[in-house]
């Protein structure tokens, strides 16, 4: 792999993890390719920290069931966001993850790029930005992207290296999973369908993550670690660490979702809002950087297996509210989701009738 030796802000960096730049070239200035049009730019001054709703799920199986579900249908309803405690994860299992991605982002640059791929089709690789291939602008993140369900089917594709990645990595996934399909049960009661309508919808169902690391940035002004997005998959469960980024859409005003410990953030992904039809909303999200701290953050994006075939609830089908969408599969959303390289906000438009 070629290397740059100087900090150069007019050459366009040859190295292939944004990790690396920082670490290893100690570029001071941002180099070109990062830069945002001026209109792009994030605008860091003029942020709100009104935050997302927090819902307690202590009660979720218990005899206030329905006032949870209530308040997770009005966030669903209101915001696409909200964040949740006694959610079931033990503590020592959100420590164990966390560490364990500041452990491998940490690793030497030969040993992390063994999984280095820019091919968004691999179900485990290391990149960087969002889709390279198809991008004009990069952004400023470092990402490895694990499947994780079944787990059988992929945990032989995971990095053996730190020595206890996999058992971490794997126990973090099947609580995810468990909180994930109690969401998913809640959400589905809260539009008035049976409980396991959504779930049934799914297929075998898929679950993927990323763990999607920042570096600090000399220039955080003028470029996104992800500019603002949906999700394509049907929900997301998000953990991040103590550094502030995440940022979400509201009444035309980014509203930053600071760190609260211990608990996650959940947010309605394109599927979700397919089913729905457009009950509840898939809200654009970005991710912002600094220039002091390095930031980890872990989405676990819940979804449909590749051959299920998605579309509005018949139930929610109306005469006032027709479906809005046609029915696809998700492997059709999702080859699209990754080759507009987040060029359009969300590729939900695509599939309208
Ligand atoms: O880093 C974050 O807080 C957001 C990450 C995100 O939106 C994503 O990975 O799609």
């Amino acid at each position: 792999m070629a290397t740059t030796t100087t900090a150069a802000a007019t050459t366009t960096s040859k190295r292939l993890l944004v990790s690396d730049l920082v670490s290893q070239d100690k570029i001071n200035q941002l180099p070109p390719n990062f830069i945002r049009p001026i209109s792009q730019r994030p605008n860091l001054q003029n942020i709100s920290h009104d935050s997302i709703p927090l819902i307690d799920l202590h009660d979720l199986h218990g005899p206030n069931r329905a006032t949870v579900v209530h308040q997770i249908g009005q966030a669903c309803r209101h915001h696409g966001f909200f964040q949740v405690k006694n959610h079931g994860v033990p503590v020592s299992t959100i420590h164990n993850m966390i560490n364990i991605a500041r452990e491998f982002f940490r690793l030497l640059e030969h040993e992390r790029l063994k999984t280095y791929s820019d091919d968004p089709t691999k179900t485990t690789r290391l990149s960087t930005s969002f889709n390279i291939r198809t991008e004009k602008v990069a952004n400023w993140r470092d990402y490895l992207r694990l499947h994780c369900h079944p787990i059988e089917n992929y945990i032989h594709e995971w990095p053996t290296n730190p020595g206890s990645f996999r058992d971490h990595v794997a126990e973090y996934c099947r609580k995810t999973r468990e909180l994930s399909l109690r969401l998913i049960e809640a959400i589905s009661e809260s539009l008035g369908l049976e409980r396991d309508y959504i779930g049934k919808q799914l297929g075998s169902h898929g679950q993927h993550m990323a763990l999607n690391y920042y570096p600090p940035c000399p220039q955080p002004d003028l470029t996104y670690g992800l500019p603002g997005h949906t999700d394509g998959n049907l929900i997301t469960v998000l953990l991040q660490d103590d550094v502030a980024g995440l940022q979400v859409l509201r009444d035309g005003q980014w509203v930053a979702v600071d760190p609260v410990p211990n608990t996650f953030i959940v947010n309605i992904g394109d599927q979700m809002q397919v089913l729905s039809n457009d009950k509840y909303k898939s809200v654009l999200h970005r991710a912002v950087v600094n220039c002091e701290k390095e930031r980890i953050s872990i989405p676990t994006f819940y979804c449909p297996s590749p051959d299920a075939v998605i579309g509005p609830a018949p139930k929610l089908v109306t005469d006032d509210q027709p479906a809005v969408y046609r029915r696809f599969t998700y492997e059709e959303y999702y080859d699209k989701f990754w080759n507009r390289g987040l060029a359009t906000e969300s590729c939900l438009d695509m599939f309208m009738n």
